[in-house]
C-alpha cells in the first residue's frame, strides 16, 4: 500500500453541491474506485481557497490508471464537471502534492 496526496479546485459557491453529491456517491463508483485498490479516501475543503484536498491509500500495484477508461468514471466526472476545475476531456484537473512531512 502507498498514501499520495493531490489538489484539486472547487469552483466558488459549489461547496453545498459537491458535499451533498458525495453523501450520495453513487454505489457503482465506489466498486469501481475499490476495485483500483483505493482504500481510506477522503477530501478536505479549504474554505479560503476552495482547494480540494485528497488523501488516498493505494495498493500496489493499482488500477488507478485505468479509470480514466471506466464508463462510470467519465459519468461521475461529467457531473462533477460544473462544480470543478477540468481538463478539456471533464476531467478534474489534479495537482499532485508531495509529502514534506510524515509522523508513523
Ligand atoms: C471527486 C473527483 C475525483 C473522484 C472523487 C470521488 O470529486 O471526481 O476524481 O475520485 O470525486
Amino acid at each position: 500500500m502507498e498514501k499520495i496526496a493531490f489538489r484539486m479546485q472547487l469552483k466558488t459557491g459549489c461547496l453545498a453541491d459537491y458535499r451533498r453529491r458525495h453523501d450520495e456517491i453513487w454505489p457503482e463508483l465506489v466498486e469501481a474506485l475499490k476495485a483500483a485498490g483505493i482504500r481510506d479516501y477522503s477530501i478536505h475543503h479549504d474554505a479560503a481557497t476552495d482547494a480540494l484536498f485528497a488523501v488516498l491509500w493505494r495498493d500496489d500495484p493499482h488500477g488507478m490508471d485505468d479509470l480514466p477508461s471506466l464508463p462510470v468514471m467519465r459519468r461521475w466526472w461529467d457531473w462533477m464537471a460544473p462544480l470543478m476545475e477540468t481538463e478539456a476531456d471533464g476531467a478534474p484537473v489534479v495537482w499532485p502534492l508531495e509529502t514534506v512531512f510524515h509522523l508513523d
